[in-house]
């Protein structure tokens, strides 16, 4: 269930609480592929009421991002308002690896800890792997070492919460069957085009709570223009964009939208006054066409040497 607050500026703010207590803002700002990161921080932030950022050190804009935060203290948010998260990434999904890329990921943002720290996906790359991956550059790793090492992070009061991305129902139940610190958070692609309801389940039922990406369809699907959408947002005069994030956070997860322009950054937070009705929030729960838009082929399927030869072996055969 969704709570609401109200910010100093007397605007409403959703939250969702975490299995550790803490509370993470509905709304957060995704920056995978940002332009000009430091500014869209900082807008969204100061200007727009965001309380939450997305980022990964796989982005390479850790740096900027951690401008953005740094300008928006300044000018007056306090660190402890804001939810930070960012992800470790493939490469340093060894034992020994966990700790200094975290490190080096808070010296990026200049943070002294974060909110949330993810494993970015559950596959191991070789430094510099190509993508496509070549033979011998992506494997399994060491679960059990790896989440002890993310679990004394927590303890080391480094990440106050930590978690996954990209999982299916099959390695989510190996995950909790080794955790110590349970994860608070699923990280998954989910939009109107592909819902992805069997994770949402299995996370419900672990009170693991689901943050979705790429809520609008990322650069590759137009969610904007279908006309599910565009009937939903023409009847309730909103925009399609406030749309899919109202129907994210009607769904009990939490959204992160990414933008390089303010207008548009301003726009999709404004979704925390009305509601999509029952009726419409149905029509494009029913939207027929479904297909991931992130399948991870890219990045970890090698069709010769596997381990992951297809898209269905990254995903466990799950659909
Ligand atoms: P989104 O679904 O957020 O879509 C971003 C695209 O939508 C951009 O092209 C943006 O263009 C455009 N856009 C933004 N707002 C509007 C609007 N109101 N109307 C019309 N178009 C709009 O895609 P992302 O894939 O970026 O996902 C969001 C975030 O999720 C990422 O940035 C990242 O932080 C996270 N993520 C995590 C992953 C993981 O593996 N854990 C994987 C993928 C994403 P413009 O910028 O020009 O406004
Ligand atoms: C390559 C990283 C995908 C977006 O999180």
């Amino acid at each position: 269930m969704a709570q609401i607050t109200i910010d100093p500026q007397g605007e409403k703010i959703e939250s969702f609480v975490l299995l550790s207590g803490h509370k993470i803002p509905a709304i957060g700002l995704g920056t995978w592929r940002a332009h000009n990161a430091r500014d869209s921080v900082y807008t969204a932030i100061v200007e727009a009421g965001y309380r939450h950022v997305d980022t990964a050190a796989e982005y390479g804009v850790q740096d900027e991002v951690g401008h953005g935060i740094k300008a928006a203290i300044h000018a007056g948010v306090e660190r402890s308002a804001l939810f930070v998260t960012s992800k470790l990434w493939c490469y340093d999904l060894s034992l020994e690896r966990v700790r200094p890329a975290l490190m080096k990921t808070l010296n990026e943002l200049q943070l002294d800890y974060l909110d949330l720290y993810l494993i970015h996906w559950p596959f191991r790359l070789k430094d510099g792997a190509s993508r496509p991956p070549k033979a011998g550059e992506v494997s399994d790793f060491d679960w059990e070492g790896v989440w002890r090492e993310m679990e004394k992070l927590v303890k080391d009061k480094l990440v106050r919460d930590i978690g996954v991305c990209n999982f299916t129902v099959k390695k989510l139940n190996k995950l909790l069957d080794i955790a110590q610190i349970m994860p608070s958070v699923c990280q998954m692609e989910m939009h109107p085009g592909w819902r992805n309801e069997k994770m949402l389940e299995a996370c419900k039922k672990n009170n693991i709570h689901v943050t979705a990406y790429s809520p609008l369809g990322s650069r590759e699907v137009d969610l904007i223009h279908h006309p599910v959408v565009e009937r939903v947002a023409g009847k309730l005069n909103k925009t399609p964009g406030q749309v899919l994030v109202r129907w994210a956070i009607q769904r009990g997860t939490s959204t992160i939208p990414k933008s390089d322009h303010s207008e548009r950054i301003k726009e999709n937070i404004k979704v925390f006054s009305w509601e999509i009705p029952e009726l419409d929030f149905q029509a494009i729960c029913d939207i027929p066409d479904q297909m991931r838009v992130l399948d991870g082929e890219e990045l970890f399927v090698n069709k010769s040497d596997g381990p992951y030869k297809s898209v269905t072996d990254i995903w466990d055969h799950e659909i």
